[in-house]
């Protein structure tokens, strides 16, 4: 069996995903995602300059060849790019072998050790009422689980996942402006003021059963992290993300010595190389790593099962942007993993989605159920790809009030 070409399509409605098609001198072909928030051209050009070249006339079959073929053949490993681009060709990799074997993908690595899989909704508000506005709308769909952001008061503009409009689909990570970032102003103090009195009201609201979850989205220096956790303590959040920047790793070793709020970490690492230390140490909870960004299946499955000898559960990243190839190849990883812990969820079933990537996984009063279809389940309809294309988008940059650089 040989792989015979692939093609690489860039667009989607409102998001700008990589999709890679391979195809195979038997009339079987795979699927893959590359999609890299707000850089998507890049992984799109590594690989049409020097990976599909390197594709054609390989047995497909042979993934675990491939794979590291790519990886040690770089040189320069790693970095969210490249490993965005062998996520895709690993996964598409992956679609082909378990569409070869008449099973849907779960089953190649042992079955299923669950039916449904736990989702999180992001919940936002601009105020805390419209916050608990948005939660309690995601509790009326079924959701058990809530990621929960809001607005501070007097913060000169919006705060990380805090959405201005009443939709509570709405997909806040790009602005489709242009490809310049808007610069939104960040203010520690406030928020450490703000926030441990608004997570306990959400927690008196809603009582002990709805699982609550927070992002900090790197913002807090290691002490302020240490002290934000101790305070919330009795909030029993599900999980507290990324609470400080994710390179300073030993920075979670002072939050763990004055806290013990379940930490999550990882949507931002990309190879085991970043996930092993945090693991092996047992510093953190739950690891958040995407099948697209950290190198596909094969690599992400690794990191799955050093996760599981240090009692550390998965927690995919799910953002807005990971299109629903990456949530297929999750939903399979998350049917098997015996550390399956929660995955992120946003509504992506839009009409033109769906058209797009027709699949039959259903998502149903908070949980993700896998197809039972061979491959990953999800197939990719090119005359609606045709409609759309690249449009340049950008997250924010955020800078402190006298203007300092922080982190997005
Ligand atoms: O592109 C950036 C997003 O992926 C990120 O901001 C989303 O933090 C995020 C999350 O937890 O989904
Ligand atoms: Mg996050």
């Amino acid at each position: 069996m040989k792989i015979t070409g692939a093609k690489v399509f860039v667009g989607g409605p409102g998001k700008n995903y990589v999709t890679l098609k391979i195809q195979t001198d038997q009339g079987l072909y795979g699927l893959g995602d590359a999609t890299l928030n707000n850089r998507e051209t890049l992984p799109a050009a590594y690989l049409n300059d020097y990976l599909i070249p390197n594709l054609i006339g390989r047995d497909p079959r042979n993934s675990e060849d491939i794979w590291q073929f790519f990886y040690r053949g770089a040189y320069f490993r790693k970095g969210p790019i490249a490993m965005a681009a062998f996520g895709a060709i690993d996964m598409a990799l992956w679609d082909i072998k378990a569409k070869l074997a008449d099973m849907p993908l779960y089953q190649l690595f042992g079955g299923k050790s669950r039916e449904g899989a736990l989702l999180y909704a992001h919940a936002t508000g601009t105020d805390l009422d419209a916050l608990l506005d948005s939660i309690s709308h995601h509790i009326e769909q079924g959701y058990k689980a809530v990621r929960v952001q809001c607005g501070i008061p007097g913060m000169p503009t919006e705060s990380y996942g805090v959405s201005n409009v009443d939709d509570n689909n709405k997909h806040y990570i790009t602005d489709f402006s242009g490809i310049c970032p808007n610069v939104e102003i960040w203010d520690t103090d406030r928020y450490l003021r703000y926030m441990p009195d608004a997570l306990i009201a959400i927690r008196e609201k809603f009582g002990v059963e709805l699982k609550i979850l927070h992002d900090v989205h790197h913002r807090l220096l290691p002490r302020e992290a240490a002290e934000f956790a101790k305070s919330i303590e009795a909030v029993g959040l599900y999980w507290l993300e990324d609470p400080t920047p994710a390179e300073d790793q030993d920075a979670l070793r002072l939050l763990r010595q004055h806290s013990t709020v379940p930490i999550a970490i990882g949507e931002v690492f990309n190879s085991i190389w970043e996930c092993n230390k945090l693991i092996e140490q047992e510093l953190i909870d739950f690891i958040r790593v995407a099948v697209t960004y950290a190198g596909g299946i094969t690599h992400v499955k690794r990191i799955v099962d050093l996760a599981g000898l240090h009692h550390v559960r998965t927690g995919f990243h799910g953002a807005p942007s990971h299109s629903p190839l990456c949530m297929a190849a999750q939903a399979h990883l998350n049917a098997w993993a015996p550390n399956f812990g929660i995955q992120e969820y946003l509504v992506l079933d839009t009409p033109e989605c769906d058209a797009l990537f027709p699949s039959d996984h259903k998502v149903e009063e908070g949980m993700m159920y896998v197809s039972d279809e061979p491959g990953l389940g999800v197939e990719f309809n090119e005359d609606e790809a045709s409609r759309y294309s690249y449009e340049p988008g950008s997250h924010p940059v955020v800078r402190l009030q006298d203007g300092t650089l922080w982190n997005y």
